[in-house]
């Protein structure tokens, strides 16, 4: 008889792989902190884990931050992608590799891929004409203008000869699978998504783009550059050595793909539910066996991110109130798959309510008690009785329930059973006062009881520790030494965590000196972490400006308080006429127009007579918001010769201007340009799209326009006052 091949117990889970634009934030450590809990639960049941991320460095999304920053992509990317990685350290995170989009290893396998598409052929040459969200990198349905449904930005018009993928041949394949594999994607919400999504009907997928090269180059066409979502989902197989001749990579690709889990945010699921799984299928190649979508992390009522500018720093809430106290919120406050608010509010109530006054409190008072009544030394419990047998009971109920609810990805109600057993341990310690000897109580019986108790809320505090592990790991580990058992590493490794059983902990152990675990916070801790964020924002502004390295492009302290407003900018006059016409020299000092460079020789305008003028007072000027904004994309508007449209970025966020001034720049030339903007016009369509502000410019004697512009650096969003 053969005896069945045992497969080594195997796991491998990635998180998305964070674009380079911008610096990590807390939805980015969120979906991170997510993989790592997971991971470390896995690691501590003695499966062979491989945890990967990383970061995703090419595309025009990039390349366009990086000029805005004044650096190379290479430099810029790398910057960014230390600010990552070095975050991920700074709070512990247990990843086994980092792979950058930029590296050799990633490019060549990329390559290969994109070969092997071909050589079967999935991969065919045609044109392209039509919108794009470089935002998103994503190829968007609509006419010139049309937003992008995903992100609601102004997607552009891309014209190319193109690499297609064949991704219409995949529509009933990639149905079949979803039916199926039940438990592919997950939540229900994104998985009716995406088969509604394919149902909706399949297009072929331009996978190649001509009008950047920040990419990796098409095998054999290097005019082309690979499309920046097939460069970046392949990092899911090139980093385990997918593509490579060397056999360690080869095993190591053999041994852990397909992947068991890729965890992401629910806005990527048709990137990771469609495109990778048809990706994968052309390719002959295993797909992974679940994709599992995080909610967003809101702020301020809208998703966090660097675009709205309502952003918070994991680094402040480590500061303050330490990295597992973040963990706890993320997982506690959040059922995985919703949306979920972060405040410093909440979030210091959570800290103070569960971890300093719960777990913290508990554990500090066992230890201190076996310390102060028995030399440190754990006691004998002795008999059981009613009291212990019911917080047994309760704890053999929470060992029973936290691994099921944790495998499902509910790590909230996962932690609020544990905290019920937190709370009963407690109550029963508080009921039964082994610090108060009542007079009829015998000095024996006293010590009895003393020991039962404490005995027996160690062994609690035990138990919590080993299911709360990979959530608190840091604390977790403190509270093991405590106890007198070492490193809790090594009890993980031994799969002592998972494999719980009451009675654990025996009589003579030698406890550790007690250490404070989580120091009560007042109301101040919020301030404190309020004005680090208002610091690093006003510091990144500054940093931008001078287009340091490691800084984020752009960001604007006031954030989100700007209303959109818009205005008409029809036609060159128009576009000149200031509301504030004409500016006394003092009222917008920093506003110096570079006409000097466009024109052969001095002009004077004429001097307005008298009646044109109309005086205004203060009040009227400072209804009038003018900033400093960036333009990001210029083109001609079909058939209209005098307009551009322009998309624009204030700092805390972009908009799309229409200006009259297509007669007189050159759209090319706009771009990175900074111009000063009316930010506070009521929006107006015309030619069927929406101008959300008007651009200043001075007009010269013929009409011309002469963009107004600065002469030092200033940071985007910048009032004129
Ligand atoms: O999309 N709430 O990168 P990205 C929750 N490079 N999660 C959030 C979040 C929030 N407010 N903000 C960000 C990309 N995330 C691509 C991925 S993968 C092959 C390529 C998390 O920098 C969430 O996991 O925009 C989201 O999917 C990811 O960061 C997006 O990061």
């Amino acid at each position: 008889m053969t005896k069945p091949v045992s497969i080594p117990a195997r796991f491998y889970l990635t998180t998305p792989i964070y674009y380079v634009n911008a610096r990590p934030h807390l939805g980015h450590a969120y979906s991170t902190i997510v993989c790592d809990a997971i991971a470390r639960r896995k690691r501590a049941q003695g499966i062979d884990t491989w945890f990967l991320t990383g970061t995703d460095e090419h595309g025009q999304k990039i390349e366009r931050s990086a000029k805005l920053a004044g650096r190379t992509p290479q430099e810029f990317a790398t910057a960014l992608s230390q600010e990552f990685r070095g975050l991920w350290d700074r709070l512990g995170l247990s990843y086994d590799d980092f792979i950058r989009t930029t590296e050799e290893r990633h490019k060549r396998g990329v390559q290969h891929l994109f070969a092997t598409l071909r050589d079967r052929g999935y991969i065919y040459k045609g044109s392209y004409t039509g919108q794009y969200c470089v935002s998103d990198e994503a190829y968007v349905e609509g006419p010139p203008g049309t937003p992008c449904p995903d992100c609601g930005r102004i997607t552009e018009t891309v014209s190319e000869e193109n690499y297609f993928f064949k991704l219409s041949a995949f529509e009933r394949k990639l149905l079949e699978f979803y039916e199926a594999n039940p438990d592919f994607m997950g939540p229900e919400s994104t998985r009716r998504e995406v088969i509604s999504f394919v149902r909706g009907g399949l297009k072929d997928l331009s996978v190649s783009r001509t009008s950047f090269s920040w990419g990796i180059p098409v095998p054999g066409d290097e005019k082309h550059v690979i499309y920046v979502w097939l460069d970046a989902l392949a990092n899911y197989i090139t980093a385990l050595g997918y593509g490579s001749d060397d056999p360690v990579d080869q095993a190591r690709f053999a041994k852990f793909w397909p992947a068991d889990m890729h965890l992401i945010g629910k806005e990527i699921s048709r990137f990771h539910c469609v495109y990778w799984p048809a990706f994968l299928m052309a390719a002959g190649i295993a797909l992974p066996r679940s994709i599992k979508a995080n909610g967003w992390l809101l702020f301020d009522q809208g998703k966090m991110s660097k675009s709205r500018g309502n952003i918070v720093r994991a680094e402040t809430v480590d500061e303050v109130l330490g990295a597992d106290a973040l963990r706890y919120f993320l997982l506690r406050e959040i059922p995985f798959g919703q949306d979920g608010n972060f405040s410093f509010d909440a979030l210091v109530q959570r800290y103070n309510g569960d971890l300093a006054n719960g777990y913290g409190n508990l554990v500090s008072r066992v230890v201190n008690m076996v310390h102060k009544y028995f030399a440190g030394v754990l006691p004998e419990a002795g008999a059981e009785t009613a009291a212990e047998i019911g917080l047994r009971k309760s704890a053999e109920r929470a060992i029973a329930e936290f691994g099921p609810a944790f495998s499902e990805l509910n790590f909230s109600d996962a932690l609020k059973g544990l905290w019920l057993l937190v709370a009963e341990t407690d109550g029963y310690l508080t009921a039964n006062a082994p610090w108060k000897r009542p007079p009829d109580r015998s000095d024996l019986d006293h010590a009895q009881l003393q020991a039962r108790v404490l005995a027996t809320s160690a062994e609690c505090i035990r138990i919590i520790t080993a299911l709360v592990y990979p959530i608190l790991p840091e604390s977790a580990a403190k509270v093991w030494k405590q106890l007198g058992l070492g490193e809790i590493q090594d009890a993980a490794k031994q799969a002592f965590l998972t494999h719980l059983a009451w009675g654990g902990l025996k009589a003579g152990t030698k406890l550790e000196e007690p250490a404070p675990l989580f120091p009560r916070k007042e109301k101040d801790a919020i301030e404190h972490m309020q004005n680090l964020e208002d610091k690093n924002n006003s510091s990144a502004v500054a940093a931008a400006s001078v287009g340091g390295a490691n800084t984020e492009p752009v960001a604007a302290p006031q954030a989100a308080a700007v209303a959109v407003n818009a205005v008409e900018s029809k036609a060159p006059a128009r576009a000149t006429a200031s509301p504030v016409a004409p500016p006394a020299p003092t009222a917008i000092p920093a506003a110096i127009p570079v006409a000097e460079q466009h024109l052969p020789a001095p002009q004077v305008a004429a001097e307005p007579q008298l009646a044109e003028r109309q005086v205004i007072g203060i009040d009227d000027f400072s209804k009038v918001e003018l900033r400093v904004a960036q333009v990001l994309v210029a083109e001609r508007i079909p058939k209209a010769d005098k307009l551009l449209r322009l998309e624009v970025d204030l700092g805390y966020e972009k908009r799309q201007i229409l200006a009259g001034i297509a007669q007189y720049y050159e759209p090319e030339k706009l771009i990175g340009r900074k111009i000063v903007i009316v930010a506070n016009l009521a929006p107006r369509k015309m030619r069927g799209l929406v101008s959300n502000g008007m651009l200043l410019a001075a007009s010269l004697p013929d009409g011309a326009p002469v963009l107004a512009g600065f002469l030092e650096e200033v940071p985007l969003g910048a009032r004129l006052k």
